[in-house]
């Protein structure tokens, strides 16, 4: 059996990290198989080097990473490198059939990864069926030598690594979703840092422990890795102020509660200001969809002062918003903003030269279709749940499109993805007809000349369910210019966007029935998937991928691919 360690006060002190500049970091990622027990059971999952969370790994901003990934395991795996931007080298990015064919077993891959602009909390994880579930960890990026923090020097740092725990096997539960047609499983747990914490019987000695010494600040470095849902987290009796997200610097936004999605990170200051004592940090879900059910526990770590005190049992606990309270979650999620100082400025693109709107739905289509014998699927009505970006439920080639694009193999995908919705309608209507919401399906890309400025809006839908939908762009950062309840405004709400100060984010929760616009320059060649990061959601289909093209000069082509390139048959 393993022992694990996350139940040990670790905490990394930051003097001497960052010492020299451009290094290149080496560490390697044994894919395999290993017993935990969680909840009073013990169960073999996969794991990266037996951890779970996997390692976290350190790098200061500018670095090269080079992973050695073998896999030891039974499953085929990818790795991607959330946040990272991966100039011109799209072949390091990761998701299975996008930029590569999975490492099968006993196959190993070194991805190269060329830190950038990238400062702060990124972070790493399976993009193969839904083994992200347990092998995911952080990727710490601190500043350069010679440069600091744009805020006061915390004395510590831990990062918080949010994750969903199935008792079943997940590989079983990815399947049984797509056999059933219906919603997955609800998940047995929310952990932190691996643990659910001792609100459950069978965690009382596990629990995540983060040991503070009173007056001095902290910096947790918080990552979403939950596989379904939006969490709310807090810390009782502390207040927490975010300086960072998905890789910028923030504008400091302080409160008590914070809503973080899956594919989010955060970087949070916590000053241990008050009586020493033992306090609870807890997480649990936000779901404003009100359609279907969830996990709807509660994870707990501890916030435990040093020093010789009599401390409260149990612990205070901190006050979370109710599950449904969607107008905590719309209203947090559009007050981040960029740091944007003289030190770190930022680029908003203003001439934009490409318009693109996209509706995002869950959609249903008939039951039985050829993947399953049944004739009655668990989705509404015996429907089977789809989901789409302008009503085409992503199809998964067999060969990556990455290689099919680089090598100019016809047939892989089609290039006419559109850049606005084939039918008009109310989107948010609540009066949409059960035919509106079958979906098409196919594999289809949206080309992008190369440093074209890309205003890209997000619009939810009412189809079958209107439910929040954390998108994620790989390959780039975005400026969220603009958010908004009902439906995208065209003349009118332009007028109200921020372009003064929008949070660059890699992730962005598209309030249900609301709509959210995006700017980024497309500064960056390669095959670039855009998708929910709701796993389930995924699964359904609700993903695209954008070409963007080279350029003119040779500095802005994509690379030539590595030598061990995991291919796919052809
Ligand atoms: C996990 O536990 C099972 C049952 O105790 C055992 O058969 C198996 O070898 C273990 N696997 C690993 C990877 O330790
Ligand atoms: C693993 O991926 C290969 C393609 O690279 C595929 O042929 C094989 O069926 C996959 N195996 C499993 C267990 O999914
Ligand atoms: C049909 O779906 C049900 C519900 O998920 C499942 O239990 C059953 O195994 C499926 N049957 C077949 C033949 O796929
Ligand atoms: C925890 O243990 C207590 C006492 O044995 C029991 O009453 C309770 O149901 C258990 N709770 C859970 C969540 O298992
Ligand atoms: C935490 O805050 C609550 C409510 O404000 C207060 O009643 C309690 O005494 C505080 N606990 C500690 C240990 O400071
Ligand atoms: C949203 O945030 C603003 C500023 O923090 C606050 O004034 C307002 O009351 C909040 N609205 C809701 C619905 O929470
Ligand atoms: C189902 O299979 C039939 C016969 O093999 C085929 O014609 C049809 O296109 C398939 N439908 C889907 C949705 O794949
Ligand atoms: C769209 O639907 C919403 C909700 O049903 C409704 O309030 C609104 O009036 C509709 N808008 C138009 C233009 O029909
Ligand atoms: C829905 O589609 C069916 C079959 O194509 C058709 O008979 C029906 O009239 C449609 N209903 C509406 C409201 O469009
Ligand atoms: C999506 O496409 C299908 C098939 O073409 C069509 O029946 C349906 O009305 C479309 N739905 C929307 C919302 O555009
Ligand atoms: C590539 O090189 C040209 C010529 O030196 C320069 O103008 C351009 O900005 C460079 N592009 C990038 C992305 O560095
Ligand atoms: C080379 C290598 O690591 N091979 C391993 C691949 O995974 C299988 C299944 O766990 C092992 O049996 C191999 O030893
Ligand atoms: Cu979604």
């Amino acid at each position: 059996m393993k022992v694990f360690v996350s139940s040990l006060i670790v905490l990394f002190l930051l003097s001497g990290v960052a010492q020299a500049r451009r290094k290149t970091r080496r560490p390697k990622f044994v894919i395999q198989d290993s017993n935990f027990t969680r909840l009073c059971n013990t169960k073999s999952i996969l794991t990266v080097n037996g951890e779970f969370p996997g390692p976290t790994i350190h790098a200061a901003r500018g670095d090269t990473l080079l992973i050695d990934i073998i896999n030891q395991s039974k499953e085929n795996i990818t790795i991607h490198w959330h946040g990272a931007k991966q100039y011109r080298f799209p072949w390091s990015d990761g998701p299975e059939f996008i930029t590569q064919c999975p490492l099968e077993p006993g196959t190993k891959f070194t991805q190269k990864i060329v830190l950038t602009d990238e400062v702060g909390t990124l972070w790493w994880h399976a993009h193969s069926e839904w083994s992200r579930a347990t092998v995911h960890g952080a990727l710490l990026v601190y500043p350069e030598e010679g440069t600091t923090y744009p805020f006061p020097k915390p004395r510590g740092e831990m990062q918080i690594v949010l994750g969903e725990w199935w008792n079943s096997d997940i590989g079983v539960v990815h399947d049984e979703l797509i056999e059933s047609g219906g919603d997955p499983e609800i998940s047995d747990a929310y952990v932190i840092n691996g643990q659910p914490g001792d609100l459950y019987n069978c965690s009382q000695s596990d629990t995540f422990r983060m040991k503070v010494e009173p007056g001095k600040t902290y910096l947790l470095r918080m990552v979403n890795a939950v596989m379904n849902n939006i969490l709310f987290f807090s810390v009782a009796n502390h207040s927490l102020t975010v300086v960072g997200s998905d890789g910028a610097y923030t504008k400091p936004l302080t409160s008590n509660v914070i809503s973080i999605a899956p594919g989010q990170t955060m970087d949070i200051l916590l000053e241990a200001n008050q009586p020493p004592n033992r306090y609870y940090m807890a997480a649990k879900a936000y779901n404003g969809g009100l359609r279907g059910q969830f996990d709807t526990t509660t994870t707990t770590a501890i916030l435990q002062y040093t020093g010789n005190y009599t401390p409260a049992s149990p612990p205070p606990l901190p006050t979370i918003p109710a599950f449904n309270d969607s107008d905590f979650q719309s209203n947090y999620t559009a007050s981040l903003r960029s740091l944007a100082s003289s030190e770190h400025p930022i680029d908003v693109p203003t001439n934009i030269s490409t318009h693109l709107f996209f509706t995002i739905s869950i959609n249903l289509n008939i039951c039985p279709d050829n993947s399953t014998a049944n004739t009655t699927c668990l989705g509404p009505g015996g429907n089977r749940f789809a989901a789409t970006v302008n009503n085409l439920t992503f199809v998964q080639p067999r060969i990556d499109i990455l290689q099919a694009y680089y090598k100019q193999i016809n047939g892989v995908y089609g290039d006419d993805f559109p850049d606005i919705p084939t039918t008009t309608f109310n989107y948010t209507s609540t009066l949409l007809t059960q035919n509106q919401t079958r979906p098409d399906a196919g594999t289809k890309v949206n080309m992008l000349e190369y440093n074209e400025n890309v205003e890209l809006v997000f619009q939810g839908t009412s189809l079958v369910a209107g439910v929040d939908h954390p998108m994620h762009l790989h390959g780039y950062s975005f400026y969220v210019v603009g958010s908004g309840p009902g439906n995208f405004d065209r003349e009118r709400d332009p007028l109200n966007y921020n372009l003064v100060d929008p949070p660059l984010q890699n992730t962005i929760t598209v309030r249900r029935n609301g709509w959210a616009a995006i700017r980024f320059r497309t500064n960056n060649p390669g095959v670039w998937l855009m998708h929910c990061h709701f796993e389930r959601h995924i699964s359904w289909g609700m993903g695209m991928v954008f070409i963007v093209k080279n350029g003119k000069g040779a500095n802005e082509t994509i690379l030539p691919p590595p030598a061990n390139m995991p291919e796919c048959p052809l």
